[in-house]
């Protein structure tokens, strides 16, 4: 957008005088950011509204992305630097006296995702928007996100994040878009109208947040949904307390769990309360707009972000059936043809299944719906395909409702997030759908925004790539791939170089500020960042710590290759074994780093709750990206595509998308180590392995496991143990024994390259170049053409697809 500086700061200055009848100068800077925040919404706010005009007035396709958890970040300076107006917000504030970096520490992180799949989500809104595409969220509004991690006495303790304490600057509450949610009570149907009685209703209230594409391509919204007491119920006086504080409950925590399943009935009310609201809103709009429930599916698609929103699908149906008095085969060719569903893991223990007569007392009128998908299924089904393959695939079994089989039979897509892990459904976990179905089967790999990861986090190396190469890939990053003819370049790559070493100072200081370790720079700067999981293999990276410690005890003369080793990750709070494993990296931390035989060569450094805002100051200082999970188990991963688009080298196993890292960048540009997945299954199957006997015959690996329990390092008597068991006495569930030979010489070969820093930085380049294909942006506009089958607003003709692996 086309603005002056002065104007901004013009209009700074009256929009907070207006919000806090004072001067800017003497605000606090969280008020400043609220009123800095508000300012460029009002920017966009028009633009906003006439988006959503035209969408519907040109009968655009829209889509709806539902999902339990979106991890946006902060909005302020992805925001400014979308409207093309981030140098005029900093250079305005400085010319008025404001320390901008304050201004954007103020910003609170709205961390309602826990990891992974709320991050893609939101960087596929960021995509969504900066391609023109009509691609809306629904979540929810939690009062409260993901905790704030502190560590005390090197233990994970938890404390409640109370992120919207000073409001948030970026939301409209839209009460005249709040619809009824209905739980409990009895239903019964009356030839085909249902009747229902003694309910308990919710109001869903909308709160709208702008999502603004790269130069304002277009505005489109994510709708979190906030639960309140009905108004009519409050005006009669007709509320309990009870009342209030069961509805107050649904929309106050984000679970913590990452890839894990609880069976909570809170959970499931907010699974239905979120969808049931985004659903009814589609349906009203259509109302309003006299389109007719036969094209739905030509006009909108809804997008299932993994199971926990697969209740979007007896939802629709409800509608259908019961409002829009269609028949049961119309309705279900409907929904199919509307529905997508992405899955986003193999893990057992992650696979949401209900007790039926959970689901049966929350929410009757869609168990009864649910009951007859399964019905039908299985009559239709069963000449075709046999009794077995019926009943292993059919949502109701044993009673449970297997959310995922729901979610794939109501949907006319189903995709992976990684070509392995497609490959892995479709072969294996979901063999049998797709042996039923496999036209709906496809994959569509992960990806990751370019401009919240590069343009806003590194704005130097944004700025050295677009010296060499122009400004093409800023809007086509495949073409970053001309960065390769400067591979040879010692100008170029020394520049790169400086710019890791500015980034690896400036997280240097932010450890020292927390953490009071002073880290050297000149040390290889070890990156393990994404939640704490047995399946991610933090331990694996611990085992390597204390083998190298010995090694220094050992040799402390040895020419060794100085190496900060740094961590972030949050654990579920009732993840015991995840929880230990902090604390032993901490206690590890603390012998090691006071350790003169260590000094400047081995640092440890564990990073204070890590989380969205963090990622974008630790990845550009980042130089090995450590992507270490079991093969198999990592659907896919995105910090290793944006570690890799920040020219950090990948030391990972075959697994998720490291496969596709690997099969861009060469085995010469990463650092490939442990099983494949055909070993691990191959082992698996055969249950063949036995870590015991491997630690007992292995000199150096039991010394390293027998240092968690041996007091080598203090205060893990029990947390040492439990590792230890998991490893010795559990066999090691995820092979980080059988993989530790191969991961140490990996780590080798890791140090012995550092050394060459010509060559390093070359690879480093390299890395860089060809990370393009990893935008979002190439995702989002494969689910748009595979799946959605959605358009663009006509704007660019640009953008060349990249094929998908
Ligand atoms: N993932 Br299921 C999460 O972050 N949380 C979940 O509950 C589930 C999956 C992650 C995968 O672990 C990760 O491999 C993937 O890159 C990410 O989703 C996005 O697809």
């Amino acid at each position: 957008m086309n603005i002056s500086k002065e104007q901004f700061k013009d209009d700074y200055q009256k929009a907070f005088t207006n919000m806090y009848a004072s001067t800017l100068e003497g605000g606090s800077s969280t008020q400043q950011y609220t009123a800095l925040g508000t300012l460029l919404r009002s920017y966009v706010a028009e633009y906003w509204r006439d988006e959503r005009e035209r969408y519907i007035k040109e009968g655009q396709k829209q889509v709806f992305y539902f999902s339990i958890e979106f991890l946006p970040g902060k909005f302020l300076e992805n925001n400014a630097n979308n409207m093309d107006i981030l140098d005029i917000v900093e250079e305005g504030c400085k010319e008025l006296g404001l320390d901008f970096d304050e201004i954007t520490a103020a910003e609170a992180e709205p961390a309602i995702g826990n990891g992974g799949l709320g991050r893609l989500a939101s960087c596929y809104m960021d995509a969504g928007a900066s391609l023109g595409y009509p691609l809306h969220g629904n979540g929810i509004r939690y009062r409260h996100g993901l905790f704030r991690q502190k560590i005390v006495d090197g233990y994970q303790a938890e404390l409640p994040d109370n992120w919207l304490r000073h409001r948030n600057a970026w939301e409209v509450r839209d009460h005249k878009s709040s619809v009824l949610v209905r739980f409990g009570g009895n239903v019964y149907l009356d030839g085909f109208h249902p009747v229902y009685e003694d309910t308990d209703d919710v109001v869903a209230v909308a709160y709208d947040i702008p999502m603004i594409g790269y130069h304002l391509s277009t505005v489109n919204t994510m709708r979190l949904w906030s639960a309140e007491v009905p108004p009519e119920e409050e005006e009669e006086g007709l509320a309990s307390k009870e009342k209030y504080e069961a509805v107050d409950e649904i929309t106050e925590f984000l679970y913590p769990d990452d890839s894990s399943y609880e069976g909570k009935l809170l959970r499931l009310k907010q699974e239905y309360f979120f969808v049931s609201a985004g659903i009814q809103t589609i349906m009203k709009s259509f109302k309003r707009y006299q389109i007719s429930p036969k094209d739905l599916s030509e006009k909108i698609a809804i997008h299932i972000n993994d199971t926990h929103p697969a209740l979007a699908i007896p939802e629709l149906m409800r509608i259908l059936l019961d409002e829009e008095k269609l028949t049961w085969d119309q309705a279900w060719e409907i929904t199919i043809n509307t529905c997508a569903y992405t899955n986003h893991t193999v893990l057992r223990e992650a696979m949401e299944t209900w007790r039926c007569d959970m689901v049966k007392k929350l929410i009757p009128r869609i168990y009864m719906i649910i009951e007859e998908i399964d019905r039908r299924y299985v009559e239709q089904n069963k000449p075709i395909y046999g009794d077995e393959l019926v009943q292993s695939t059919r949502p109701i079994q044993d009673d449970y409702l297997h959310m995922a089989h729901l979610a794939i039979i109501g949907s006319h897509s189903v995709n992976g997030v990684a070509g392995l892990h497609s490959k892995i459904l479709s072969e294996d976990v979901l063999r049998d759908f797709s042996e039923m179905t496999p036209h709906k089967f496809n994959n569509k790999t992960n990806g990751i925004s370019q401009r919240r990861y590069l343009h806003v986090a590194n704005p130097e190396l944004r700025e050295l790539i677009s010296e060499c190469i122009g400004e093409d890939w800023l809007t086509n990053p495949a073409s970053m791939k001309v960065l390769l003819a400067y591979q040879n370049d010692q100008s170029v790559l020394s520049k790169l170089a400086d710019i890791k070493h500015q980034n690896k100072e400036k997280l240097a200081q932010y450890i020292k500020e927390n953490n009071g370790i002073e880290v050297n720079t000149d040390a290889i700067f070890d990156v393990l960042i994404k939640r704490l999981h047995a399946y991610k293999r933090q331990h694996l990276q611990l085992l390597h710590i204390i083998h190298l410690y010995f090694y220094l005890k050992d040799n402390p003369q040895a020419d060794f290759q100085p190496r900060v080793f740094i961590f972030g990750a949050k654990a579920a709070p009732s993840y015991v074994f995840a929880k230990d494993v902090i604390k032993v990296i901490n206690e590890v931390a603390e012998t090691i780093n006071n350790d003169p035989d260590c000094k400047d060569k081995l640092q440890v450094v564990f990073i204070e709750n890590y989380g969205a805002a963090l990622a974008e100051l630790i990845i550009p200082a980042a130089e090995i990206s450590e992507q270490i999970s079991l093969a198999g188990k990592e659907a896919s991963g995105t910090g290793n595509m944006k570690m890799m688009l920040n020219g950090a080298l990948t030391m990972g196993t075959l697994d998720g998308a490291n496969v596709e890292i690997n099969s861009f960048v060469g085995d010469e540009n990463m650092f490939v180590f442990g099983l494949r997945k055909e070993e691990v299954d191959r082992y698996n199957e055969r249950a063949s392995y036995n870590s015991k006997d491997l630690y007992k015959s292995d000199a150096k690996i039991k010394r390293v496991v027998d240092s968690l329990v041996d007091g080598t390092f203090p205060r893990i008597q029990i947390e040492g143990q439990t590792i230890y068991d998991h490893l010795i006495t559990h066999n090691d569930e995820y092979y980080a024994l059988k993989d530790f030979h191969s991961f140490v010489e990996a780590q080798e070969k890791a140090a012995k390259l550092y050394k060459n820093k010509d060559e390093w930085n070359k690879k480093s380049l390299i890395n860089i170049a060809n990370s393009g294909p990893f935008s979002a942006d190439y995702a989002v506009q494969r689910y748009a053409s595979e799946i959605w089958i959605a358009q663009p607003k006509a704007m660019r003709t640009d953008k060349s697809i990249v094929t998908s692996h």
